[in-house]
């Protein structure tokens, strides 16, 4: 390996430390956004629907984004928290409502 041509000063090579501590996958917050058009039986329907939230705590959340603009919906690992933004954005731009559902690194 150390005398190949593209390597004449065998310096490259193939790592073998063995890594011991164990990362865990970053989490993403699920943001909900306020806005002065979405009903609010829509958005308590959407947090239900997809964030399994019973009808209280969705009307909570509801009232909270309502109130102070934004909330944070709950935490996923990366592909969960995209599928739920997609959902949502998608179920609101088929009900022609504003709704916005972003993500951000916890
Ligand atoms: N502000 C909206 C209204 O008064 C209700 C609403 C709540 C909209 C939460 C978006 O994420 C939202 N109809």
């Amino acid at each position: 390996m150390a005398d190949r041509e593209d390597d004449p000063d065998g310096r490259t090579g193939v790592a073998t430390r063995t890594r011991t501590k164990t990362e865990r996958p970053p989490l993403y917050k699920v943001l909900l956004l306020n806005d002065d058009y979405t009903p609010m039986e829509f958005v308590v329907h959407i947090l239900e629907r997809f964030f399994g939230l019973g009808h209280a705590a969705a009307f909570e959340i509801m009232l909270t984004v309502h109130k102070k603009g934004l909330a944070v919906v709950g935490v996923f690992s990366f592909e969960i928290a995209e599928t739920k933004v997609a959902q949502v954005m998608d179920f609101a731009r088929r009900h022609q409502h504003p709704l916005q559902c972003t993500m951000e690194k916890e």
